[in-house]
């Protein structure tokens, strides 16, 4: 990782901008929505403990989960950042049953499509641990001009042109790729400002962070099981025991991972028989940004940016980090 320069996230944008593979602005622009969305949100959780937006709604969304007010919140502010640009011509949130097709005449151009998951975490809001917005950006597969369908949210991870999320924690931090490499962006709050801090972030190729909630232990299957054992074992040449991290804020155990070198693990289990993440805005975004950061990620067998979503909220096992500590428990899973 180079030393950071002082370049603020919109410099940098339009300075690599002709790598975009469809370099006319309008990913620049994207990208420029989701970080004015993520200065609004960041300023209401920080405010959170003393405004009176903490606590659950009355409503559930699509996942069963009590819906904290933030959550809602920020699924309407990045829609609404979104849906003032020309570019984006539909949203899909963790927050909303369907997809959102815009079809205002500023659209009739609009190219991309945003998978997101607004505020994932947010149950960790009142007791002050970090959260995190996940985001993805497809071109859309459907004649530009009309309103989108499902299929331009069910392309494989593969196909993405950017993704990326944001940590609102100690500090705020914006962490994208377009295919170029991962970017790491730290807010500036007295210049309200995002600058870049992490330029071209590596993965380290193995770590000794393994991530993964325990007390679901009796549920895994028998080679996770085998792993976690494996990773408690003393072996002073292999690093092990390794040591155990969970936030329990995906984001957060991500990023740490990406940086300090690691593994993160939401296995099937009989609580959650196909896994707990979601392909379309979690584990796809992540993927993206773990490959190219120089890591893995997998559902445990294939690769997670190959796998063809069959539905909007699909959810699918996720082995992400390191590229040998994932490839190490794909090993325990293949018995
Ligand atoms: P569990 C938060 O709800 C989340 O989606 C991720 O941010 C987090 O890693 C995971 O679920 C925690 O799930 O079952 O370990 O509490």
């Amino acid at each position: 990782m180079s030393a950071a320069r002082a370049i603020t996230l919109g410099e940098y944008l339009v300075e690599n901008q002709e790598m975009f593979p469809y370099a006319k602005g309008e990913l620049t622009a994207l990208l420029s929505a989701i970080r004015l969305a993520a200065k609004v949100v960041n300023r209401e959780i920080n405010k959170a403990g003393i405004a009176d937006i903490l606590g659950a709604t009355d409503d559930d969304n699509v996942q069963g989960e009590r819906q904290m007010k933030l959550d809602v919140y920020a699924n309407d502010v990045f829609i609404k950042a979104l849906r003032q640009r020309g570019e984006v011509a539909g949203v899909a949130s963790e927050e909303l049953e369907d997809f959102i097709a815009f079809t205002d005449p500023i659209h009739s151009n609009a190219k991309y499509i945003v998978a997101m998951d607004p505020l994932d975490g947010s149950s960790n809001v009142d007791v002050n641990v970090s959260i995190g917005t996940i985001f993805s950006i497809y071109r859309r597969v459907t004649p530009v001009g009309t309103p989108v369908q499902l299929e331009d949210f069910l392309q494989p991870g593969s196909a993405q042109v950017a993704a990326g999320y944001v940590i609102y924690g100690s500090s705020t931090i914006l962490v994208y790729t377009t295919g170029h490499g991962v970017h790491g962006f730290t807010l500036d709050p007295s210049l309200g400002t995002f600058l870049l801090s992490h330029e071209s972030i590596r993965m380290p190729e193995r770590g000794v962070i393994y991530s993964i909630n325990e007390g679901n232990y009796v549920h895994f299957p028998d080679g996770v099981k085998r792993y976690i054992k494996y990773c408690q074992e003393l072996d002073p040449a292999t690093d092990r025991p390794y040591t155990s991290r969970y936030i329990g804020s995906l984001v957060s155990d991500f990023h740490r991972n990406m940086l300090k070198g690691g593994i993160y693990i939401y296995p099937t289990g009989t609580k959650s028989p196909k896994g707990k993440l979601r392909l379309l805005y979690e584990c796809n975004p992540l993927a993206f940004i773990a490959e190219q950061a120089g890591g893995r990620a997998t559902d445990g067998f294939q690769r997670i940016l190959d796998i063809k979503p069959e539905e909007l909220h699909q959810r699918v096992p996720y082995f992400a980090g390191s590229t040998a500590m994932v490839l190490e428990a794909e090993g325990f899973l293949r018995g």
